[in-house]
């Protein structure tokens, strides 16, 4: 929803990367959800009040193979490059052409794919090709991971390499939705790759994703929202905590430091008595009416009514660094307690950090989550009686203050958009080194809309001023006279006129 398209930045020649990084040999792929019937407005109310079908029924809400919430109303379909088919049932969609990549055999391929979804995670797989291989993520070089598909999420950014070694022919690069749907639906946006110099078949069946189920070998997935799939699925999920960066940019000696600030956000959906709206520590956001860099002093950050047991709707912001001696920083971010159940993408403006843990909740035999047993059960403790977990801390005192003993110290990947599963927790770490207001935020649009969202306030001595004459904004509040004004000069002119 809304516009969007690529930048992507190339390497400086002679960086140690790999190739290709541009020309014909690298193509962009940019997923969005899109829904058949609602713009967003609608689709913001559905989510506020439920689905309905004509009888006044209830939709269920959806959820991930581990059981985890996504929606109150379903993933339709999606689009690559805004080209996508609308499936009516499993095998029938409305022919719509599709977006072409062309390719030649026996010749590496990088795709470069952008999530610009506003609410789905999209598997990614390409017909007729197995494996493929995981190169980078939201801009930073990962070591080569071989894997069937990979996950992404709303925000984030995945590159795959493609051997394109299958039997000459027409094939589908396919994003499918991670909801579970029914045998008769399909929820997937596609693209074409097809073999130069072949004959093509421009409007192609759905794709045939081949098994996992029968294969020898276990499916690899990188980048699953949750723990582990359901065994009789015969997938195993590679998480960012099993790569390393080998980016050129990568340096983890920048994030050492023996002063290590550690700050804890819960991002959820806590309160009660139908007050559960989004929130970082409880704190709904609330935009402020003005450009918050440009015009600080009209910012209104009080956030006093807010503790840890109330769900409050304020400015939220937190500021760090404030004498700007470029810290190191760790924050510890989490979907737990009362308001978890649902995986979010969180993006930091302002910062790329480094990925240093991901935790998971507790999972059964079936790989389904267990009730209440989240993190909040286990390495974090929620001081609320409500369980609201808006002022977490480590169970383990020993941890704190950036001593977690597990730590990713082998070069962890770099990011800016991690998702946080549901009833677990990321550790990320950044230097403090970027003076500005950042956005922090779940990257899932009608979340993010909804209040889950904050302000990162970075050394707000050292920001430098914006120039002079520089576009000021601000809402129009009504004070009673302009309208007066307006009719008074309205019943003047009329009278002019006569
Ligand atoms: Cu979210």
């Amino acid at each position: 929803m809304g516009l969007y398209g690529s930048l992507i930045i190339i390497p400086t020649p002679g960086q140690k990367v790999v190739l290709p990084q541009e020309g014909d040999k690298v193509f962009v792929a940019i997923i969005q959800d899109w829904n058949h019937d609602d713009d967003e407005n609608e689709l913001y109310q559905k989510m506020l009040l439920g689905d309905f079908d004509s009888s006044g029924k209830r939709f269920p809400e959806t959820k991930d193979p581990s059981g985890a919430q996504y929606s109150r109303f379903k993933c339709h379909s999606g689009l690559i490059n805004g080209r996508g088919r609308f499936y009516s049932s499993s095998t029938v969609h409305n022919d719509v052409p599709l977006e072409r990549f062309e390719v030649e055999e026996n010749k590496d391929y990088r795709f470069r794919v952008i999530s610009a979804a506003t609410m789905y995670p999209f598997r990614v797989f390409v017909e007729g090709h197995r494996p493929i291989y995981i190169l980078a993520s939201d801009g930073f070089e990962i070591d080569k991971k071989e894997v069937e598909s990979f996950i992404i999420h709303p925000g984030e950014r995945i590159d795959f390499l493609l051997n394109a070694d299958a039997k000459i022919g027409t094939y589908l690069l396919v994003a499918e939705s991670l909801e579970e749907f029914a045998l008769n639906e399909y929820r997937a946006a596609e693209a074409i790759i097809h073999y130069k110099d072949t004959t093509i078949n421009p409007n192609p069946p759905k794709a045939n994703p081949g098994s996992c189920k029968t294969s020898d070998t276990t499916c690899r997935v990188f980048n699953c929202p949750f723990l582990k799939y359901p065994i009789k699925e015969n997938r195993m999920c590679i998480h960012f905590n099993d790569v390393i960066s080998i980016d050129p940019n990568s340096n983890t000696d920048e994030v050492k430091s023996d002063e290590v600030v550690e700050m804890f956000f819960n991002f959820a959906f806590p309160g009660e008595n139908g007050n559960t709206p989004g929130s970082v520590n409880g704190h709904q956001f609330l935009p402020p009416i003005v450009a918050a860099y440009a015009q600080p002093d009209l910012v209104d950050y009080n956030c006093d009514a807010c503790n840890a047991y109330t769900i409050c709707e304020c400015t939220y912001a937190v500021t760090i660094d404030n004498d700007n001696k470029d810290r190191v920083y760790q924050f510890v971010i989490s979907s737990i307690g009362r308001g978890a159940n649902w995986s979010h993408p969180v993006h930091l403006h302002g910062h790329s950090f480094y990925v240093m843990k991901m935790v998971f909740a507790t999972y059964d035999s079936e790989s389904q989550l267990v009730p209440n047993g989240g993190q909040d059960t286990i390495d974090i403790s929620c001081t609320d009686s409500n369980n609201f977990c808006s002022d977490a801390k480590w169970k383990n005192a020993s941890w704190e203050n950036g001593r977690h003993p597990d730590l990713n110290w082998h070069n962890p990947p770099q990011k800016d958009t991690i998702i946080i599963p549901s009833g677990g927790y990321v550790i990320i770490r950044f230097k403090a080194d970027n003076p500005g207001v950042c956005f922090f935020h779940c990257h899932i649009d009608l979340h993010n809309t909804n209040g889950m969202g904050m302000i990162i306030n970075e050394s707000p001595n050292s920001q430098p001023k914006v120039p002079n004459n520089f576009p000021k904004c601000n809402s129009f509040e009504n004070d009673g006279k302009h309208i007066l004004t307006y009719k008074l000069s309205y019943i003047a002119n009329v009278f002019a006129s006569v």
